[in-house]
């Protein structure tokens, strides 16, 4: 039996056997051999297969992917956005290639990456579907693209990522693993975690593992166990733009409304636009920057006063101090003394703090270095 036929037939036996507390250990046990098994196959595929050619370098503060089917706007919006040229067709799959464009908002420099439609069988390698997501793993948030008439593309788009190990809007399950050298698998957990220790354990013994102590604080499945214990899932935050707002009646938004809760969305997070008409642009901007968390910090330059105009921008997980020192370069990082900082994040004006400090939305940031 090749690679292939086995990882049918193991994802045949998990859909034909029922969970319940006494198949929890063996479905476990299915799927960790499952993820195993894509992951030889995709080493293979990616051995073979030269490909690879969507390499597109980040540069700015920040990289949106742009997801969506072919056909909905995603060349239009990119153009609209940005100083980019994409090419806008009547028909399907005229982005064949990876587009860059830069939105300059707030002071931010934004690269949003229109990248190819994804089509069918994307994540089983076919179609070139393979580097289009290896692109958006790279990026700091998913902007799915959806047109007004078929918003349930978002179910497909979702899944194709989810099958390239992209989790989104969740965190990494609170699970850790230490090997050692005997005593065998003992596992730890806070309260109910909805799995049965023999399941958590059969997983782990999938994995090589012989002697462990593992440690499970929060209510799991067995699918986020799986994706714990392998270091290749991505988790990213995602917004979604409905396009071609314009070629609607108000009263056909009702229904649409309908549809997207029917598909988990809340409609008043979903930003409305019209590409074409450049209509709700600001909105999806300010959507973008509240997304990827963005922050911009003033700097004050000894005997050049604060710069308002090029802020440095900061994302979500990179607010603090430290952050700022990273981003600045040079040798600030090596001759920090202290920062100064007036704002939001600060007691009072002028704040003496050190590099952990959190710093917020329009602070002025002084770095006292040594000479
Ligand atoms: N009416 C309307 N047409 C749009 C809008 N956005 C894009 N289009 C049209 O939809 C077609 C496909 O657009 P394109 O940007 O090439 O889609 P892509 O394949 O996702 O890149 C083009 O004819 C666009 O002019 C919109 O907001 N309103
Ligand atoms: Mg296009």
């Amino acid at each position: 039996m090749g690679l292939k036929e086995e990882i049918e037939a193991i994802e045949e036996e998990i859909a034909e056997t029922p969970y319940n507390k006494s198949t929890e250990h063996h479905i476990g046990r299915l799927k960790a051999k499952l993820a195993e098994k894509k992951e030889k196959l995709e080493r293979q595929q990616s051995g073979s297969g030269g490909g690879g050619g969507y390499a597109v370098e980040k540069t700015g503060d920040a990289t949106v992917a742009l997801v969506g089917f072919p056909s909905v706007g995603k060349s239009t919006l990119l153009n609209a956005l940005t100083n980019a040229e994409s090419e806008v067709g009547e028909y399907e799959f005229t982005t064949l290639n990876v587009h860059p464009g830069m939105l300059k908002y707030r002071g931010a420099n934004i690269q949003l990456l229109d990248v190819p439609g994804l089509i069918s069988g994307a994540a089983d390698g076919r179609g070139g579907g393979r580097e289009v997501l290896s692109v958006v793993r790279t990026a700091d948030l998913v902007l799915f693209l959806l047109s007004v008439f078929e918003v349930e593309q978002y179910d497909r788009l979702r899944e194709e990522l989810y099958a390239n190990k992209v989790r989104l809007d969740t965190r990494p399950p609170n699970v850790s693993v230490a090997k050692r050298h005997k005593g065998g698998i003992r596992v730890t957990t806070s309260g109910d975690v909805g799995l049965e220790d023999e399941t958590i354990k059969g997983v782990l013994r999938e994995y090589g593992y012989v002697n462990a102590d593992v440690t499970v604080r929060e209510e799991l499945t067995i699918d986020e166990l799986v994706d714990a214990l392998m270091d290749n899932r991505e988790y990213l935050p995602s917004a979604v733009a409905v396009n071609k707002a314009d070629l609607i009646e108000p009263d056909y938004k009702e229904g649409v409304d309908g549809r997207l809760r029917d598909l988990g969305l809340d409609p008043e997070e979903v930003v409305f636009i019209s590409a074409t008409e450049e209509r709700g642009l600001d909105s999806l901007k300010q959507k973008l920057w509240d997304r990827l968390g963005l922050i911009r910090v003033y700097m004050d330059k000894p005997g050049r006063g604060v710069d308002y105009e090029e802020p440095l921008v900061l994302r979500e997980g990179y607010h603090t101090v430290d952050d700022a020192l990273d981003r600045l370069g040079g040798s600030f990082d090596e001759r920090f003394k202290f920062a100064r900082v007036t704002g939001a994040s600060a007691k009072h004006d002028e704040q003496q703090v050190g590099r952990d400090h959190e710093l917020a939305d329009e602070d002025v940031l002084r770095i006292v270095a040594r000479k």
